[in-house]
């Protein structure tokens, strides 16, 4: 049975104002080209399928039709989706009657038995290979607190909710393979990147214990680089197709194919390059004589969809409102699409209380929190209830 495990696709991004329907289209393209070769068996679509929860039209467009060609193209294609922290789960679901004739199944929303219990039953899902149940999935889309089981915090919830989950599999002699949209504990954030630090503190971090040693493989979403899970071979995150941020300029894009046979699991990365690059200049940041002698290097040729991104980190002296015009009059003719420019204060003058925006975004919330509370109240630390209840909020609204 070959599986491919995908995530964090974020349909309908814009990065720093270019649209990137042409880049999403062309890792559609390869995906089902993918799909098509290796004749695979059950596409796992974890999580942050848009990157808004109120997708434009025509994102949502080029969604239905990737999932109507490659299920058109390969008959027996089953495709399994769950809702990430970005996209709305009941919107996401709210196809279902039409994606079931289709094969697939959407899991955003955890839903209750008249009882109140966690319909468990929902969430697992049986993969089928020749029209014969091959092996379960445990469908678990992005979790709020409410959605787990009783617990005392966030994440023990979170490991409960897959214990039960695990249990009621009746039919344990075939491969259990779990989809999860959360931070691991063991894994690597990119560098400074807010979309996906909606996770504070360390204390809502979901322990890979969580996943039982006898679950085949976990597939995991949120985190944009690939990688594996405090070690864990068959615990892994696929990483986004397209960079996010420049924060994540140096990950290797992909997605996982997985090949089950039996109590064997063969899992490899499949590398995709995305068509368009992210380039900063220059290495590091520097005074504007440097910049434009490193814009000087850039290739010339005509600016296309294919350009690449490109920042430019100047350290100034004092604010300069003409900095951009003269940033993009040496620009011209050079292949390159200009997404943002960091303007960076010598030390001396950044040790003031002057920051810049781009620099307020690299600053955790909750750090700002308690060493506000620290010089209001001299010195004193804020208190684990309220430390608590804060970050309850801010996870709710980075989400
Ligand atoms: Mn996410």
């Amino acid at each position: 049975m070959k599986l491919i495990h995908t995530a964090d696709w974020h349909l309908g991004q814009t990065f720093h104002e270019y649209d990137r329907k042409a880049e999403h289209l062309h890792f559609l393209t390869e995906l089902k080209t993918l799909i098509r070769q290796l004749s695979v068996d059950v596409l796992l679509i974890v999580g942050d399928v848009f990157d808004s929860p109120n997708p434009s039209a025509e994102s949502q467009q080029m969604f239905y039709k990737f999932l109507r060609d490659v299920t058109a193209e390969n008959s027996a294609l089953q495709i399994v989706i769950i809702a990430g922290n970005h996209d709305s789960a009941a919107r996401l679901e709210a196809p279902n009657p039409l994606l079931e004739a289709m094969n697939i199944t959407v899991r955003g929303v955890v839903k209750r038995t008249p009882q109140g219990d966690i319909d468990y039953s929902r969430l697992i899902v049986p993969l089928m290979e020749n029209g014969k149940i091959a092996a379960w999935c445990l469908a678990v889309p992005y979790l709020r607190q409410g959605d787990c089981p009783e617990a005392e915090t966030y994440s023990q919830g979170v490991g409960r909710m897959y214990e039960r989950l695990y249990e009621q599999v009746s039919d344990k002699t075939k491969p259990i393979i779990a989809l999860g949209h959360l931070q691991a504990t063991g894994s690597e954030i990119s560098e400074n990147d807010r979309s996906e630090r909606t996770i504070i503190g360390g204390l809502e971090c979901i322990s890979p214990d969580s996943f039982s040693p006898e679950i085949a493989y976990t597939a995991l979403g949120h985190l944009h680089r690939a990688q594996r899970v405090s070690g864990r071979e068959n615990v892994r995150y696929s990483g986004s197709p397209l960079p996010m941020s420049f924060a994540e300029k140096n990950n290797k894009q992909g997605v996982i194919l997985l090949e089950i046979n039996g109590k064997e699991t063969k899992i490899e990365h499949l590398g995709m390059d995305p068509p368009v690059k992210l380039m900063s200049i220059p290495r590091e940041p520097s005074p504007l004589a440097d910049v434009f002698e490193a814009i000087n290097q850039l290739p010339d040729g005509e600016i296309n969809a294919k350009s690449p991104y490109l920042e430019i980190k100047v350290l100034v002296t004092e604010p300069d409102p003409s900095l951009r015009f003269h940033l993009e009059e040496a620009l011209k003719n050079k292949s390159v699409r200009l997404a943002r420019i960091i303007r960076i204060l010598p030390k001396k003058v950044s040790d003031s209380n002057t920051i810049t925006y781009e620099e307020l975004q690299t600053i955790n919330p909750m750090d700002m929190a308690t060493d506000i509370f620290r010089r209001r109240f001299g010195g004193e630390e804020m208190p684990d209830a309220m430390k608590k209840l804060l970050q309850t909020v801010i996870h709710e609204v980075e989400t």
